[in-house]
């Protein structure tokens, strides 16, 4: 601990990042990263996302790891304090080669046989900890992932594939997560953004912030857990106005 950090240690605002502190996969406005680092001097903070480092930086900026004293990527399956590296969770070596491949194979075959308006690339995205898989595939424009969407709130093709998924590998403990616009991601159960509460157990007061706290939102199990204060907000404006009234007035 720094010593000349005046912060309390024993509070945390934690932040997820999809409609919580930027617009879906948008990028944040100066706004919100001016008000971070103002919130910043005065709260330890942190972030927990479902994307992966990556995409977190093209949302946040490639200096995320300064901004923050914990970062979370992949619902804290890797996990940052500072620019220090924490813990890295592999599913790889969770499920074993073998299961894994039989999951990639079914979800290729059953997006093969999805009729749906465009497909694009990249439909399984392999992470860390995690699958994230895209029926329209992740690389569609803005615009495409806007309208898959819309199409998706009328048509369920993701909460159909993701029944289909929970039959067939009903034996792999496995949670089937739609927290975003075109994907949902797949992960052991457990390995929710409650896993990332691990790594701040130290500290006694956890503000968790995020939109879909809702039940099947990926902000649900965070939200609810009696480890956190949990705030549901409907967009970075309300997250700002609610830390305001919290942590700087
Ligand atoms: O942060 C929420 C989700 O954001 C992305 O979802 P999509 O591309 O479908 O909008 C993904 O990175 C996903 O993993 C993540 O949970």
């Amino acid at each position: 601990m720094d010593p000349n950090d005046k912060r309390s240690p024993d509070v945390i605002a934690l932040f997820d990042v999809d409609g919580t502190l930027t617009a879906p996969r948008l990028t944040a406005t100066e706004e919100m990263i001016d008000f971070l680092a103002e919130l910043r001097k005065k709260v330890i903070i942190g972030m927990v996302g479902g994307s992966d480092l990556r995409k977190q930086k093209e949302q946040l900026g490639e200096n995320v790891l300064d901004m923050f004293d914990y970062t979370f990527s992949e619902n804290g399956l890797v996990a940052y304090r500072g620019k220090e590296l924490l813990a890295e969770a592999s599913i790889t070596a969770h499920l074993g080669e073998k299961r894994l491949q039989k999951l990639i194979n079914y979800c290729l075959r059953y997006i093969s046989a999805l009729n749906i308006p465009i497909k694009r690339g990249t439909f399984i995205e392999f992470r860390k900890g995690m699958l994230n898989v895209s029926p329209i595939g992740r690389n569609c424009s803005q615009k495409e992932r806007c309208e898959f969407e819309e199409y998706d709130e009328k048509e369920n093709i993701r909460e159909h594939f993701v029944i289909a998924l929970k039959e067939t590998f009903w034996d792999y403990g496995l949670t089937f997560s739609i927290g975003g616009q075109i994907s949902f991601d797949v992960f052991p159960n457990g390995w929710d953004k409650t896993y990332a509460l691990q790594f701040v157990d130290h500290i006694k007061e956890i503000h968790f912030f995020g939109d879909k706290t809702y039940d099947g939102g990926n902000d649900y199990e965070i939200y609810e857990s009696p480890r956190t204060v949990g705030h549901s907000v409907k967009n970075p404006e309300e997250t700002m106005q609610i830390c305001r009234d919290l942590f700087l007035s």
